[in-house]
Parts: structure tokens; C-alpha cells; sequence
């Protein structure tokens, strides 16, 4: 469990970092089954080209075209994600950071594997998940699961400290809701950042308002990582919105 301590860093910072949460058995075994379904990749499956984020190849045909970015659907893939999700290790401390007993995984947001390849992957630029998403209130949390070192070389994950409190103003993102690079108000909170630097078995649980972002990878291994998110049991996803479009498995 979350110590106290800990519990108000995640309030103040809007994530934290749980060291060696999972079992390295358990994180090679999540593994081999994620390098078991990358070549040919199983679906369902997201494509850098999908993204079209800075370094996705141009389309399906191009080198690199066929690069998988995410494996999708990973509660229902594996039993091993899915044991992972729905254990306690997780499911307490998530209880613990959103101060309520009842809580469900979202079928809808992220749920997935990140699979990020060298050569063909592509850089996340600064984003708050909440964007995305349709929910009562926006105050969701994922739980990114590391299965190998996640560094800046290889495209681990930033985040800005704080960066969940307060009101960003519309304007300060782009059309595809990435934060302008182009505004010097927006590079000094970049400025900010801290890199998440995770071992195997690390676990960073964040705000779905927390900003972060990733780079590509330049080393010469898979970066392989799971996420789940999750929200309070009174907080539901808007009907009709992608946000509800599978059914909530409470937890
Ligand atoms: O690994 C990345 O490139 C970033 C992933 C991310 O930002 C997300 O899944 O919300």
C-alpha cells in the first residue's frame, strides 16, 4: 500500500513512482507474450502510421510501415495483463490515490500493450490524457507498468509536476490537442519536466490531467510497457462517447 507520504506526492505532482511493484517474474512472462504477438502483430492493433506522430513512417507501405505501436485490448489478450490489472498490488493503491473503495478499468483508455521499436518509432509530444476522453469528472488515473528500462534514449516517459492542478487554456494546445510548442509561456512549463526513469517492474501511476510525453527510440531493444487506467466507481464515462463504448470492469 501507499504510504501517506506518498498518497500527497501524487496529489501535489499528479503521479508517482512505485519501485519494483512488479514481480520480474511476472514481468517476463508479460514479455515473452508481448514479443510472441509483434511479429506478425496480433490484433487488435494501433500502427505508428496510424499516429502519424513526429517519426511514424509515412504510411503501410513505407519501411517501417507495418511497425506496431500499441497492442490493444490487453485485458482481454493475456491472462497475465489481465491478472496484473484486476490484482490488488494495483487496484489498492489506485483506491488509495482516488480516496474511494469503488473503482473500474476503463475497456476504453489505454488498456493496452506500447510496444516502441527501434528505428520506426514515433515521439508523443505533451498531452494531457483527460483530451481525449469523456468522463463525469476528468479525474482519472493510469497505471504504466515498465518491462525493461524506460529512459529518455529510448522514449520513456516526461511529465510536468503539478501540471493536473489549475486550467490550461484551450489555445495553449494545437488542433490535435498536443501543448504549441511554438509559445514561450508553454516552453516554460516544459521547462519543468522530469523524466519518469523506470527499471523493470517499476510502476508510474499518473493524473489523467498530468501533462507528459515521450520521445522516440534510439536504442536498439523493444521498449515494451502495459497501461491501464481507471476511475472512481461514481465517475462514469458520457453515454454515447468512445469513453463508453465497452463495458467498465469494476475492480
Ligand atoms: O510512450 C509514449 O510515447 C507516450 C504514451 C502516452 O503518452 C500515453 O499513452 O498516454
Amino acid at each position: 500500500m501507499f504510504s501517506s507520504s506518498q498518497i500527497n506526492l501524487f496529489t501535489d505532482q499528479g503521479f508517482i513512482i512505485e519501485r519494483k511493484l512488479a514481480s520480474t517474474r511476472r514481468c517476463t512472462e508479460m514479455r515473452e507474450s508481448i514479443l510472441n504477438s509483434v511479429n506478425p502483430a496480433l490484433a487488435p492493433v494501433e500502427f505508428e502510421t496510424d499516429v502519424q506522430y513526429p517519426g511514424s513512417p509515412a504510411d503501410r507501405l513505407s519501411p517501417g510501415g507495418n511497425t506496431p505501436r500499441r497492442l490493444l485490448h490487453a485485458y482481454t489478450r493475456d491472462r497475465i495483463f489481465r491478472d496484473w490489472a484486476s490484482s490488488t498490488d494495483v487496484t489498492q493503491r489506485v483506491k488509495q490515490l482516488m480516496h474511494t473503495d469503488s473503482i473500474s478499468l476503463s475497456q476504453n483508455h489505454h488498456n493496452c500493450v506500447m510496444t516502441k521499436h527501434p528505428g520506426y518509432s514515433s515521439a508523443t509530444l505533451w498531452h494531457q490524457d483527460n483530451r481525449y476522453w469523456s468522463f463525469d469528472r476528468p479525474d482519472l488515473v493510469s497505471v504504466w507498468l515498465a518491462l525493461g528500462q524506460e529512459q529518455d534514449h529510448n522514449g520513456g516517459m516526461q511529465l510536468i509536476p503539478g501540471s493536473h492542478h489549475g486550467h490550461i487554456e484551450r489555445g495553449r494546445f494545437d488542433g490535435a490537442l498536443f501543448l504549441r510548442l511554438d509559445l514561450e509561456e508553454n516552453q516554460t512549463l516544459i521547462d519543468t519536466a522530469v523524466s519518469a526513469q523506470l527499471e523493470p517492474g517499476d510502476v508510474l501511476f499518473f493524473h489523467s490531467r498530468t501533462l507528459h510525453a515521450a520521445g522516440r527510440n534510439n536504442s536498439d531493444q523493444i521498449k515494451t510497457s502495459v497501461v491501464f487506467t481507471y476511475h472512481a466507481g461514481d465517475n462514469n464515462p458520457i453515454a454515447g462517447t468512445r469513453s463508453a463504448a465497452y463495458p467498465d470492469i469494476p475492480c
